[in-house]
């Protein structure tokens, strides 16, 4: 019991770190009478990251509804966020992360919820919202789905080997940005996120720097920094489960949820290395990803439908269940099980909580210049 509360306080504080002024308070549910809408077919679009939903849940809510879910999958908040750009995306439900969610809701790509709609909402954490309220002032567009860390996840027993007479280095990170780290572990196979936004953040923090500078010069110095090691670098996956859990890859840059799923399919697969997502000395970067309604959504009544049933408690907790990340529906928190709440790289203890590094806004110009530094660095070998 006790670590949740101090989980909770932690996360506060991150959240108002985040915030960066005086908080902001959410706005009330709205309260604007509805007019009278057509009824809608019985059909939701939904685009979500891979594995990222429990198993049999879009079944539960199409039997309770008779509403088809036609769900499709995207790796990356860019590729998202194409699609968000060219516009009508055909999605009812989209699901962005913190690097791209605030220029997403300025451009004005989601629509407003209807919180008279959402009946669950209560459930969800005040903290948590409190921390979105940067990326989506009065809380007015985007709902939690899940959160966790960008962090360094390794498969111990082949790193171990790998490295030999070398010790574990103090900060994990060394493992997949230092030139003595990967030049050893290439043999067992470094990975690294395929995208602009989920590479060049942790290089940024890891050579001092503000992980969301909007500064080219900052990019180049984080891309340098990562030519030092490119060649060592195995692959840039969107399977990363797969490549963790199958071998492929003892030492990466992935999410911590991920790296926690690809434990427990490497076990159910009979494999006995330990697995496991690390809490690096200097911190990891937390990301916070949303749903949103689109602008142009066909089902934005089956969408609601949708978002509510989500935010029941049962579902939080199913969802944390299974896919070992953090849930923002705090009570969700009571039914889930306990070495779920109580596993520290899904509910991070207060004193990791701290070192979180919290999202941060990069400006279009911002985000091109990433996206050129990591292309350069990738193209190098
Ligand atoms: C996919 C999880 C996505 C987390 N399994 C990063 N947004």
């Amino acid at each position: 019991m006790m670590n949740k509360y101090l989980w909770s306080a932690a996360i506060a504080a991150l959240a108002l770190a985040a915030c960066g002024k005086k908080e902001e308070a959410p706005a009330p549910a709205a309260s604007a009478p509805v007019a009278a809408a057509p009824a809608e077919e019985k059909v939701l679009n939904i685009y979500n990251w891979p594995d990222y939903i429990p198993e049999g849940m879009i079944a539960a809510f199409e039997k309770e509804t008779g509403i088809k879910v036609n769900y499709d999958t995207f790796e990356t908040n860019e590729a998202l966020n194409a699609k968000l750009v060219a516009g009508s995306t055909g999605y009812d439900i989209v699901v962005p992360g913190t690097t791209f969610s605030p220029a997403q809701t300025e451009a004005g790509f989601f629509q407003p919820l209807d919180r008279a709609k959402l009946k669950n909402y209560g459930n969800l954490d005040p903290a948590i919202m409190m921390g979105l309220v940067k990326a989506d002032p009065g809380n007015k567009h985007l709902v939690p789905w899940a959160w966790g860390f960008t962090t360094v996840g390794i498969n111990r027993t082949k790193v171990e080997k790998a490295l030999g007479k070398m010790p574990m280095p103090e900060n994990a990170w060394d493992l997949v940005f230092k030139p003595e780290y990967t030049s050893k572990l290439k043999s067992c196979g470094i990975a690294y996120l395929d995208s602009p936004t989920e590479i060049i953040p942790p290089a940024l923090h890891y050579i001092g720097k503000d992980a969301y500078s909007n500064d080219p010069a900052d990019h180049k110095a984080a891309a340098d920094m990562l030519a030092k090691v490119r060649k060592d670098v195995r692959i840039f996956s969107s399977t990363m489960i797969d490549d963790i859990a199958g071998g492929k890859a003892c030492a990466v840059v992935g999410w911590s949820g991920d790296v926690n799923i690809a434990a427990g399919r490497a076990k159910e697969n009979g494999s006995k290395d330990v697995i496991e997502a690390l809490l690096p000395s200097t911190g990891a970067l937390v990301f916070y990803d949303t749903m949103a309604i689109t602008k142009d959504a066909k089902h934005p009544e089956n969408a609601h439908a949708f978002i509510d049933f989500y935010l029941r408690a049962e579902n939080g907790a199913l969802m944390a269940d299974e896919l070992s990340y953090s849930t923002g529906n705090q009570a969700a928190l009571a039914k889930m099980k306990p070495e779920v709440s109580g596993n520290k790289t899904i509910f991070v203890d207060a004193e990791f909580a701290k070192k979180l590094v919290a999202p941060g806004k990069f400006t279009n110009e911002g985000r091109e210049s990433v996206a050129n530094a990591y292309t350069a660095f990738k193209k190098g070998k």
